[in-house]
């Protein structure tokens, strides 16, 4: 009867196998948490990726005209500015201005206990640049931020 474990140990191998294959890599679940906060607030997007998925979980109970997360990508020195132009564009624009081309990719603005996914090309990105994620609500945009990288 040592069969049966042998054979569960090889599933248990297996299924390591299958997480540790290109495709498990090139998705991340991202918290966003109250207090602000992104869990994790760094990600290192593998290069072997064609294209990377973040998935946000926003954690927290309040609606998203409280208090909103969304997850928003862009350069980090552009930062700033996409923030200012988009809080002038407002709640009907989930506080991103429209056709905004420093955007590099977004999730829509969500409430407590939704989630929403975004994926995008890896191409999009290059190595050495530093890219930072946000979240567009107001009272927000400033502190909570995450940075991503490349893989080098
Ligand atoms: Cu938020």
């Amino acid at each position: 009867m040592t069969f049966r474990p042998m054979l569960t140990l090889a599933a248990l191998l297996m299924a390591g196998a299958a997480h540790a294959a290109p495709g498990a890599e090139c998705a991340i679940d991202v918290e966003g948490r109250p207090g602000k906060q992104f869990g994790p607030d760094h990600i290192v997007v593998p290069k072997t990726c064609q294209d990377f998925t973040v998935r946000l979980i926003h954690t927290g109970k309040n609606s998203k005209e409280k208090a909103g997360h969304n997850w928003v990508l862009t350069r980090s020195e552009d930062i700033d500015a996409v923030m200012v132009d988009g809080i002038k564009a407002g709640a009907e624009h989930e506080f991103l201005a429209p056709g905004d081309g420093r955007i590099l990719a977004k999730t829509p603005m969500l409430g407590g206990g939704e989630t929403a996914s975004v994926t995008f090309p890896v191409s999009r990105l290059r190595a050495g640049q530093s890219y930072t994620y946000y979240c567009s609500f107001p009272a927000h945009a400033q502190h909570m931020r995450g940075t991503l990288v490349l893989q080098p």
